[in-house]
């Protein structure tokens, strides 16, 4: 059977999994047979452009006629039209892979996770970063116990896109669109890798209780006409006027103190002002027996340090094929970069709904780390510790 897969959004994240999903049959050859069959969105001749690029089928301005017409429906939109598509698509029974965050706002979040449970099909929220080898490699030694009792969860996320303030205004800079900055855009992936890595009852557990702070450093940007398709820019493709400014109305930067669930003690951070720093994610865990490093820029390492080794940290090159993904590539040695991460997702999300079975992260993986993203901004206004529930 092929499954036939709507997609809506094709600039940034449409290209990433577009590329995944032309890559599958080449690489994974047990993946379930798909077909690229509509593009989504408003704008039809950018649409049709992107359709021929995407090596989609047919296109469609409206996605109500789309969602229970195809076999899978990702919702790869701005924030704020992942709910109303996501929930039509799961209610005519269609399987639905949505962008991060799983919403602008915990409302939203909790309605889709909702209507996800109901519809009982599969869901996934796409958080591609749990599908770098490494990162599975790492959740190996911290399921194996390896690292012992965790004491220590650090998770940094920077980027500067945003460091001149006459960079453009785009959706990710109103409340409205994107919920939050770079809390929700890049935060969400830190804390779903932080419970991916460690949230198992007997490593740290979930996050219980946040202290946040959030800082807006430039308050309006200009807006421009036209946005690049590799941008992060208005990818609902609005045209605006040039020379005028709009308000910025979410963060630019967040830090946050986390106590887990078994005593163990986080820091979060995520900027899109760090001057220098393009796309740098950063992981560090410290447990009795030892402790592990990874970082996006050198994602084909991880850095482990063993306590009874007094060696230090050595890295270890996830690049062999019996490393998690990597016998689908190149031999070993021949690394994996950041649009393999999508491929993978891509594969087990679509393996999931050609089986019928659950995936994860799941829309209730998606909530659950918009809980913490809450929380973070609840705590940030209220000027205290909060409590996750
Ligand atoms: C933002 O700049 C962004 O593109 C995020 O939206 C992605 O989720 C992240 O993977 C890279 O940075």
């Amino acid at each position: 059977m092929t499954l036939e897969v709507g997609v809506l959004g094709y600039r940034f994240m449409g290209k990433a999994h577009a590329n995944a999903l032309s890559r599958l049959s080449m690489f994974f050859p047990d993946a379930p047979d798909i077909e690229r069959s509509v593009l989504v969105g408003r704008d039809e001749a950018a649409l049709s452009d992107a359709a021929d690029r995407l090596g989609f089928e047919s296109i469609a301005t409206d996605w109500e006629t789309v969602v229970d017409d195809v076999d899978v429906f990702y919702n790869l939109g701005p924030n704020h039209v992942h709910a109303e598509p996501s929930i039509a698509a799961l209610e005519a029974g269609t399987p639905v892979f949505c962008e991060k965050p799983l919403a602008p706002t915990l409302e939203d979040a909790e309605r889709m996770a909702d209507v996800a449970d109901e519809a009982g099909v599969p869901n996934g929220t796409a958080f591609n970063y749990r599908f770098v080898p490494a990162i599975q490699h790492a959740k190996g030694l911290l399921e194996a116990g390896e690292l012992g009792e965790i004491h220590h969860v650090r998770g940094r996320y920077l980027q500067d896109w945003l460091v001149d303030p006459e960079a453009p205004w785009s959706w990710r800079n109103d409340a409205k669109m994107a919920g939050s900055g770079a809390l929700g855009d890049l935060g969400a992936h830190t804390v779903d890798l932080l419970r991916f890595l460690v949230g198992d009852d007997d490593l740290a557990g979930e996050m219980e209780r946040v202290s946040g702070h959030l800082k807006t450093f430039v308050d309006e940007r200009p807006v421009e006409s036209e946005t690049p398709a590799e941008s992060r820019g208005n990818e609902d493709g609005e045209a605006v006027e040039h020379d005028e400014m709009r308000a910025v109305t979410v963060d630019d930067a967040y830090s946050a103190q986390v106590e887990f669930e078994n005593g163990a003690m986080g820091t979060l951070e995520a900027s899109r002002f760090a001057t220098g720093h393009k796309n740098d994610h950063t992981i560090e865990i410290h447990g009795s027996k030892g402790s592990l490093r990874f970082s996006l820029e050198r994602l084909n390492e991880l850095e482990v340090l063993r306590a009874d080794e007094n060696r230090g940290y050595e890295t270890v090159l996830v690049t062999d094929e019996s490393d998690p993904y990597v016998d689908h590539w190149w031999p070993p040695g021949h690394v994996l970069g950041w649009e393999h991460t999508f491929v993978h997702e891509n594969y087990e999300f679509l393996s999931a709904v050609a089986a019928d079975d659950t995936f994860e992260p799941s829309f209730a993986d998606g909530l659950a780390a918009q809980r913490v993203l809450a929380a973070i901004e609840a705590s940030d206004e209220r000027g205290e510790w909060v409590s996750i529930n």
